[in-house]
């Protein structure tokens, strides 16, 4: 028996990942940045054993089922590809998320499988190795390798696409996320179903591409002049432009619904009123806000008259990714 667990934070993207060059490898189109955060996480146990007859996957307590298992397969195929090793495993996940709001992360989940499985078979990886791994289960997991801010620079082979922190002297710490959590009921498209749909079939995508490194590169100097309102601007630009390619993709979808919307223009409202904050939306309904920490309460009460306490999560910057001791009585 290998046995190893690992803790992994999700992060948000401030310049989207959205789209892949290579599928197989992931590999993105472009390269991203993002915040990791620290309010919601995974914690990922995995045993590797002679004894199992196939790979399982349990989820909060639940087995799932052959669609998901899928997926956590695919990843452990690849592992044990590397290692040269025949061993079915059980892989054991638990989502620490404030609600059971729908914002548990593949980013999160991702890497955290891949750092149990680093911890399991004693792979000694560096950071970086451990991010191109994880990497190949999510693309956004190999920046919740890191915590604060990250860049994953796109690279263009299986060895130069990896994340890294970005410098930025502890700066994240004076920055929070407020998530508003609304729900349109509909059933959302995946982002790596949304993201290829869109390469293939919008006409707007080269217009994204026109865009996206000189978004990145804004967003690195406004890390390290820690200069808000120049990261915040292009944090929503770069979001915006991204939800924009999904309009002109065939046949054409949105994340968005009508409460989506309303935050949008609350945000707007709000620096009306000389109150700095900006907002950026992945693939799903839900608004992140990112506002400066002396400015949380403010906005908290400002949004209080349109949303309940329940869906206002408030996140700070997290960590890394963390290893941490299998606990006996877990195993098998
Ligand atoms: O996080 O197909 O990593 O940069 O969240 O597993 O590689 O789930 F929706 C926008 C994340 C995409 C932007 O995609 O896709 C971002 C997004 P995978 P992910």
């Amino acid at each position: 028996m290998y046995a190893g667990k690992a803790r992994a934070y999700t992060n948000i993207a401030l310049i989207k990942y959205w789209g892949k060059n290579d599928e197989h490898l992931i590999l993105p189109m472009n390269s991203s940045l993002s915040l990791t955060l620290d309010a919601f996480y995974t914690e990922t146990s995995v045993y590797f054993d002679e004894t199992l007859t196939e790979d399982s996957f349990f989820l909060d307590g639940k087995q799932q089922d052959s669609k998901q298992t899928a997926k956590i397969s695919k990843f452990l195929d690849l592992v044990r590809q590397q290692q040269n090793l025949a061993l079915f495993a059980k892989v054991d996940s638990k989502n620490f998320v404030p609600t059971a709001a729908g914002l548990a992360s593949s980013a999160s989940g991702l890497a955290a499988l891949a750092g149990a499985c680093s911890d399991a078979l004693n792979l000694q990886l560096t950071k970086t190795e451990l991010s191109r791994l994880a990497r190949r289960g999510s693309g956004s997991a190999c920046r919740s390798i890191f915590g604060g801010f990250a860049e994953w620079q796109k690279g263009d082979s299986d060895q130069t696409s990896f994340a890294q922190t970005v410098p930025s002297d502890n700066w994240e710490n004076e920055l929070a996320m407020l998530f508003v959590l609304v729900d349109d009921g509909m059933k959302d498209i995946s982002s790596r179903d949304g993201m290829k749909r869109t390469v293939d079939t919008s006409s707007f995508y080269s217009g994204w591409l026109d865009n996206v490194e000189a978004d990145l590169a804004v967003a690195k100097q406004a890390i390290k002049e820690k200069d808000f309102n120049k990261l915040g601007q292009v944090t929503e630009a770069n979001g915006l432009r991204m939800h924009g390619t999904t309009l002109a993709a065939v046949p054409p979808f949105t994340y968005w619904s009508p409460d989506s919307l309303k935050v949008m223009q609350l945000v707007r409202l709000a620096r009306q009123k000389g109150l700095p904050c900006y907002f950026t939306m992945d693939a799903g309904p839900n608004v992140k806000i990112l506002v400066e920490k002396k400015n949380l309460p403010a906005l908290k009460l400002f949004l209080s008259e349109h949303f309940s306490k329940e869906q206002l999560i408030t996140a700070y910057a997290g960590p890394g990714i963390e290893g941490i001791p299998v606990e006996r009585s877990e195993e098998l």
